[in-house]
Parts: C-alpha cells; sequence; structure tokens
C-alpha cells in the first residue's frame, strides 16, 4: 500500500484504535465550520464525539490544518475550525491545493470520505449529505458527495438528504451510481428535518447488524463505493414538512436574488432557514446529527465484531 504519511497526521488515539482493531468513527468538519453558527458548532462537535465514545467507539474529527489531513481533530483544533473565518471549505477536487499550500479547510462529506479511507475507517457520521439541488437539471450543480459514494468504500450515516435539495433527483443519481440506500427502521427515505421525504429507500434495515452485514458483502465483492445509511430525525424533533418548506422556498428565492451559487449555495440556506425558523432548523439539525452517531457507533461495532 502506497504510504500516505506525508499528507496525513492521525492522533494517538486514533492510530491506537486502529493498531488494535477497534471500531472507528468518522467525522466531517464542515458541518462545524460551514453548517452550523458559533458556538453550537463547537458544543455539537465535542458532544457528538462523547456520545460515540460512551459506545466504547473512538470519534475520529477530520479536517486540514496547515496543509495536513488531520485524523482525530482535538479539542483546540475543533475551536479553531469551528471560530476562524479563513477555513476553506473542502470537497474531492480542493485537496490537492489545499494541501500543496498548506491551507487550513474542513472537508465535507466527499473530502471525508476519501480522508476516512486513506486512515483505514469504514463508517462516518454526518448530518445530511449534499445531493442534486433544485433546479440541478439546468445548472448541473450535483453535490461531489454523490460521486464520491460511487468510488470511495465508506458508509455513511445521515438523515437523508435535505429539502433544499431535489430528493427524487438525488435518489436518481445515487441509483445509476450503484450506491445502496439503506433505511434505518424504515422504507422511507427522511428529509433531514422531518422523517418521510415521500421517496423510498431501496432496503429497510431493522438492526444494525444487517447494515454491517451489507457493508462486509458489498465490499467483500469488490464493489467499490459507499453505502448511504438513512436514519431519520426522532419524532421529537421533526419540524413539520409544510412550514419548513416554506422557509426553504423563501431561502432558496433569496439565494437566488443575491446570485449565490456554487459552495456557497449550501451554507447560505443552512443559515437562512434558522434565521426564518428561529432556530429550530439548527436544533433539528443538532438533534439528528446525536441520533446518528448513536446508530453510526452501533454499525461500527457490529461491522468490527463481523468482518
Ligand atoms: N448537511 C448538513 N450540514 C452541512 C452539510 C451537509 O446538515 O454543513 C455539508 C456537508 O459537508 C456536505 C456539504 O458534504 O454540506 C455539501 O455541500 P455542497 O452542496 O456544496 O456539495
Ligand atoms: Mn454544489
Amino acid at each position: 500500500m502506497k504510504d500516505y504519511n506525508e499528507y496525513l497526521k492521525i492522533s494517538n488515539l486514533v492510530q491506537e484504535a486502529l493498531d488494535n482493531n477497534q471500531p472507528i468513527v468518522a467525522l466531517e468538519s464542515t458541518i462545524i465550520a460551514h453548517g452550523m453558527p458559533y458556538p453550537d458548532n463547537i458544543e455539537t462537535a465535542l458532544e457528538v464525539e462523547r456520545i460515540i465514545a460512551s459506545y466504547g467507539v473512538i470519534p475520529a474529527t477530520i479536517g486540514i490544518i496547515n496543509g495536513k489531513i488531520v485524523v482525530g481533530l482535538d479539542r483546540d483544533e475543533i475551536e479553531y475550525l469551528g471560530k476562524s473565518k479563513n477555513v476553506l471549505k473542502a470537497s474531492r477536487r480542493d485537496l490537492p491545493v489545499i494541501l500543496s499550500k498548506g491551507y487550513d479547510a474542513a472537508t465535507t462529506v466527499s473530502a471525508t470520505m476519501i480522508c476516512a479511507e486513506l486512515a483505514g475507517i469504514k463508517i462516518f457520521v454526518t448530518g445530511g449529505i449534499g445531493g442534486v439541488h433544485r433546479g440541478g437539471e439546468d445548472t448541473l450543480d450535483v453535490s461531489a458527495d454523490l460521486t464520491e459514494l460511487a468510488q470511495t468504500n465508506v458508509a455513511v450515516v445521515c438523515a437523508g438528504a435535505k429539502s433544499i435539495l431535489d430528493i427524487g433527483l438525488t435518489l436518481e443519481k445515487l441509483e445509476t451510481l450503484g450506491v445502496p440506500v439503506l433505511g434505518y427502521k424504515t422504507i422511507n427515505f427522511p428529509a433531514f428535518y422531518n422523517k418521510n421525504s415521500g421517496f423510498r429507500c431501496d432496503y429497510e434495515m431493522d438492526t444494525t447488524e444487517e447494515i454491517a452485514k451489507a457493508m462486509i458483502v458489498k465490499w467483500n465483492l469488490g464493489l467499490k463505493g459507499g453505502i448511504v445509511i438513512a436514519n431519520p430525525i426522532p419524532n421529537e424533533h421533526e419540524i413539520d414538512s409544510d412550514y419548513i418548506n416554506e422557509a426553504i422556498k423563501t431561502a432558496l428565492l433569496e439565494a437566488s436574488k443575491l446570485n449565490i451559487k456554487g459552495k456557497e449555495t449550501t451554507p447560505y440556506l443552512l443559515g437562512k432557514i434558522k434565521s426564518i425558523t428561529g432556530n429550530r432548523s439548527l436544533v433539528a439539525n443538532i438533534e439528528l446529527v446525536y441520533n446518528n452517531a448513536r446508530i453510526g457507533a452501533e454499525i461500527s461495532r457490529d461491522y468490527n465484531r463481523l468482518r
């Protein structure tokens, strides 16, 4: 295997876990730097790590500091990424320049998957994956998360895709790319802020063990790419879909007036929806990530035991 040490800094705790075959869960940093406001972002990031650790699983939050991929960011590094205004948003296409120039960056789902795979981590917990944006059939604004899922061997636990996206087109694209979309205890594909997007997952999986088995089979067969594990937001934190869709519509309209494009789109929409809903969307976002952390930790334990 190629040696990536020049580009990677793996924390002692994560390295120890790798050496001892302990279960590990990767976490992204774009949600910290660009997805949530300070200081909720930092509190959330640290709490997610605590939840995962409470299952006896090692959390590995991933980001880029001074041009090095850090797998297992420490508290100060998480604080820095969550506070500083100069943190870039890194997807697959950004990695070569950010590393060669020595920049600081938060990693999106796509970049986090790449870094997790380099470090040997098979499971990754986030809030929601990127997807085909509304109007994507004209703008071609399709998140690099989708093509990453087609080629990088990491399973991603999420609460579905946000309804700021075109969920139908997102699922079509995942089908074409050969990415299994598995619903945890549900066949309904969740829409981030609520449990049901009106679209269906490919399969319902009733236990984390079943999910771990599917991961093992997929990669044993040499089928490259990830798996989407869709875990709906808990009942008590769901936001009424008519209400949230109104907020999303307003945010989309505002974004188009301001001509917001490319990698700015998702952070702008999340911020705008938060202010329209008076923080309700943020609370839902935080709670669904916690919920994903619990399931991700369990899957990681089962995968580790069964592989
Ligand atoms: N989902 C969230 N919050 C986020 C993101 C997704 O709830 O901050 C981030 C993820 O890092 C995801 C990225 O990979 O947004 C997608 O950005 P884009 O649509 O520009 O590909
Ligand atoms: Mn985009």
